[in-house]
This record gives C-alpha cells, sequence and structure tokens, in this order.
C-alpha cells in the first residue's frame, strides 16, 4: 500500500452537506434522552457518523447521472438488463435475482437450502446471516481460523475458514444435515479481515469434495480482492477484476448487500453461477417477497446506480484511497496506543474496548460505554459490538454469556468524510484516554429478546 500523503482523494467534492457539533451539555442530554443507546439518536445530533458503511457512500456523478435513466416499467427494465450484464461481468455469474437488500437475498437462500436441526458452517456469519439461519431454528457455525478471533494477531488473512475443522463437520455432517457453506468476505465481525484465495480454492473444493455449494456472502468483494492483490505476492500485478473473477469462480454462488462495495444507498442480490433450477425456485420466493424478477424491490434508477457503482467500486484508485483511509484513522489510533484490531481491516477500525477500559467487566458493557463516550466527547457515532450486540441470556441456565470480544467499530462511509474528520476522531479518543477511568460504565434496563442492541437501554452505572 502506498503512503497516504504520496497521493490526493481520486475525486473532488462537487456537493457537500453540512454538519455540525452540538455543544457538550446538549449532547450529554441528548445520549441521556436515547437511553445511551445511540441507535436512538437522530442523524442530525450527531457530528462524525460511524455507525455503518452501509448505505451510506457518496454515489458519484456517473451513478447519479445513470438515475435519470431509470427504466421504471414493472417488467423488462432496461436497467435490469444493465446489472446483469455487470454481474455476468465482474462476477461471472449467469443468473441474477434483484433483492431490496443484502438481507433479502439472505432469506430467499436460506429459505431454498435450510430447515430445522442443520449447521450453516462458515467463517463467520454476519448478524442478519445467522439471524435468517437461526430462525429456520439452524445452527450457525463460524469455524474462522483461531488468529481470526486474536485482536492482536497479525496474520494477513484473519477472515479464512479453518479448512481442517471444515472438513471435520462435511464428513460428520451428510447434506441432509449440512446443506451449504457460506464464506464472508471481507469478514466483518472480526474487524473486515480478507479471506485468502488459497482458502476459498480449498473451501471450494472441500465443498465439492463432499457435494455442498458454496456461497460467497459478498457485500465487500472489492475490499476483499484489494487486499488480496496487496498481501498475496501471486496476486500483486494483477487487475482486481481478475481476482474477482477467479474469487467467485471458486463459489456457486453468492449474496450481495449492495449498500457496501456498489457504493450505493439501496439495494442487493442473490447471484447464482449457473444452476437454472436454484434460479427458478429463488424467483418463487423473489416474487412474494421482493417484485418480480427484474426489479426485486428497486427502482430501475436503483438498479442502474448499482451497475455503475459496482464498477466504480472496483477500480485500483478508488480501492487504495478507500483502504487507505480507514488504514490511516488506524494507524493514527495505534500510534497514541489505542489498541485495534490489527492488521486494519477494510471498512472500519475495530477498537478493543476490554484493553482501553480494562477497569471495566464485562457486564458492564464496556463497549457500549466506550460508543457512549465518544459521543459525549465529540458527536461521533460509533457502534458496539460486544456484550450488547453479541452476548445473551441462556435460556437454560439464566445465566448471562459474554462473547469473547468486546469491541467498538468506527466504521468509514465511502467517499463521505476527509482526512481531517479522521483526525478529530483521533483527537476524540485522546482526550477520553486521559480520563478513561473515570468512565464508570453501564448497566441494562431493557433488552429484548433478539438482536437486542437495536432497542437495548441503559443507564450509567453509579448516577
Ligand atoms: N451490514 C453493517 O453495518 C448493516 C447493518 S445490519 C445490522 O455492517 C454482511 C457482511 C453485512 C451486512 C450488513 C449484510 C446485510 C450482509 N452481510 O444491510 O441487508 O455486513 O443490505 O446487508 C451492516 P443489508
Amino acid at each position: 500500500m502506498r503512503s497516504r500523503n504520496s497521493y490526493a482523494e481520486p475525486y473532488r467534492i462537487k456537493m457537500v452537506e453540512p454538519i455540525s457539533l452540538k455543544g457538550r451539555a446538549e449532547r450529554e442530554d441528548l445520549i441521556k434522552k436515547a437511553y445511551y443507546n445511540i441507535f436512538n439518536l437522530k442523524a442530525e445530533d450527531i457530528y462524525i457518523d460511524l455507525l455503518t458503511d452501509s448505505g451510506t457512500s457518496a454515489m458519484s456523478a456517473n451513478q447519479w447521472a445513470g438515475m435519470m435513466l431509470g427504466d421504471e416499467s414493472y417488467a423488462g427494465s432496461r436497467n435490469f438488463y444493465k446489472l446483469l450484464a455487470a454481474v455476468q461481468d465482474i462476477f461471472g455469474y449467469k443468473y441474477l435475482v434483484p433483492t431490496h437488500q443484502g438481507r433479502a437475498a439472505e432469506n430467499i437462500l436460506m429459505s431454498m437450502f435450510v430447515i430445522e436441526n442443520q449447521k450453516v458452517p462458515g467463517n463467520m456469519h454476519f448478524d442478519t446471516t445467522e439471524g435468517h439461519i437461526r430462525l429456520r431454528k439452524a445452527q450457525p457455525l463460524n469455524l474462522v481460523i483461531d488468529e481470526g478471533l486474536n485482536t492482536e494477531s497479525n496474520h494477513q488473512f484473519k477472515g479464512n475458514v479453518d479448512l481442517e475443522r471444515l472438513e471435520k463437520e462435511l464428513k460428520a455432517n451428510d447434506s441432509s444435515k449440512l446443506p451449504l457453506i457460506i464464506i464472508t468476505a471481507t469478514c466483518n465481525n472480526n474487524g473486515g479481515q480478507p479471506v485468502s484465495m488459497d482458502n476459498l480454492r480449498n473451501a471450494s473444493k472441500l465443498a465439492h469434495k463432499y457435494g455442498r455449494p458454496l456461497f460467497i456472502d459478498a457485500a465487500r468483494y472489492a475490499e476483499n480482492c484489494y487486499f488480496i492483490q496487496q498481501r498475496d505476492p501471486v496476486y500483486r500485478n494483477k487487475p482486481i477484476r481478475d481476482i474477482a473473477r477467479e474469487m467467485f469462480s471458486y463459489a456457486d454462488g453468492c449474496t450481495m448487500s449492495s449498500k457496501k462495495d456498489a457504493l450505493v444507498n439501496i439495494g442487493g442480490f442473490l447471484a447464482f453461477k449457473d444452476n437454472e433450477e436454484w434460479y427458478e425456485k429463488a424467483v418463487q420466493m423473489q416474487i412474494c417477497y421482493e417484485g418480480f424478477r427484474t426489479y426485486g424491490g428497486l427502482a430501475g434508477r436503483d438498479l442502474e446506480a448499482i451497475a455503475r457503482g459496482l464498477y466504480e467500486g472496483t477500480e485500483a484508485g478508488y480501492l487504495e484511497d478507500r483502504i487507505g483511509q480507514v488504514n490511516y484513522l488506524g494507524q493514527k489510533l495505534l500510534d497514541i496506543g489505542v489498541p485495534c484490531v490489527t492488521p486494519i481491516g477494510g471498512h472500519g477500525v475495530f477498537v478493543d474496548a476490554l484493553k482501553f477500559l480494562p477497569h471495566l467487566p464485562q457486564n458492564f458493557f464496556p463497549a457500549q460505554a466506550l460508543v457512549v463516550e465518544l459521543y459525549r466527547e465529540a458527536g461521533i457515532r460509533s457502534v458496539e459490538l460486544g456484550t450488547c450486540a453479541f452476548g445473551y441470556t441462556d435460556p437454560v441456565t439464566g445465566n448471562e454469556v459474554y462473547p469473547s470480544q468486546e469491541l467498538v467499530r468506527l466504521t468509514i462511509p465511502r467517499r463521505v468524510y476527509t482526512d481531517r474528520h479522521m483526525d478529530f476522531v483521533v483527537k476524540a479518543f485522546e482526550e477520553i484516554a486521559g480520563r478513561r477511568e473515570n468512565i464508570r460504565g453501564l448497566e441494562s434496563t431493557y433488552q429484548a429478546d433478539i438482536l437486542r442492541h437495536f432497542t437495548a437501554r441503559f443507564r450509567l452505572r453509579g448516577q
């Protein structure tokens, strides 16, 4: 990766959206009224919003121009055919099922393959993927390599699936018990960590040796391709699109949240390499839940923006700048002693809250406490990936089960913030670090049964 100061952003800014920082007293009041859950804050009350990189990209002039060419016909919109051609070209997949976003593609895929008591292995399923597996009373199996769970390991492909464990599961469970494999690239939940080409190739060999399909959760596939290009000498001089074609050649299909690497604000799809039977089955579900096969819950203009965004998202200069900015923030935080998951990932910087706030035990919600503190200090919205998001109350014992990691994700929207915004985030951490022992943690006052982090309520401890 070239050093960040040897180049500047590969775009200039044509339109701006004003943002402002509320006063400290107002921020304190707003976060209290939001029950110390940043999902309850109004976006206008936030200065720098690092909640997610999903659907938050700035579209290009080219994408906006394409929106004007939306063909809003119910059936056979020309924008569908444009997107189909882009998917065939970039992914090498014949069949396309557009959906309103990524989780809708997951819903269709799981309804086709997964039933009660089955297991669905992968490296580390994203929350919505897990949700769809569990909804069918099946079990998600996260088989990421051990290094993937070690926040300090410098392994270059921490999103890799543990092939030995995968083979063990495939041997022990026939296709009636283990119907498919899903690999998420990059792997969101452990820090936007990439999956290597070798790992995908070998996972594919195993899947096919045992007669199971392999799917890729492709939300951040272009960022994964960039890491392969930068970190695997075999691919150093290969264009991103060639890397993508090879990557997808190892799978039988993919789910895609276009809200990430297709640089749009809404949309998704399911795609199949060549299996017409699967495609027709998927279309039945798509028509019930999403819309006709040529729009899948999206407007023609959205399909056009996705088609154009898919190409922009694989441009070398764009990816260098994108991953470069995330790395810029990560390195600056590491330089001032903030413990982050390393190597810095593709779409965000993941701070280890257990190490940053070592005086807080997990039942004090250290990651959520740091999220709250970032808002109180500087109007920054981040997101908790720790006890609140992944912990749960064991229904049998009634005991709290804590996750192995307690992280705060600073997720960087694409083409939205400048490096000066990143510098402001670093300054906020500096301030908080100087008084961190005064942070007392949180106490839960309400939690829902599933996906509790979206609606959880807290109060500050000691108040
Ligand atoms: N990811 C994220 O912030 C959106 C918030 S959902 C709680 O990281 C992967 C790897 C994702 C993902 C969404 C989806 C679902 C699938 N796979 O949001 O439905 O990171 O388009 O995609 C979010 P949709």
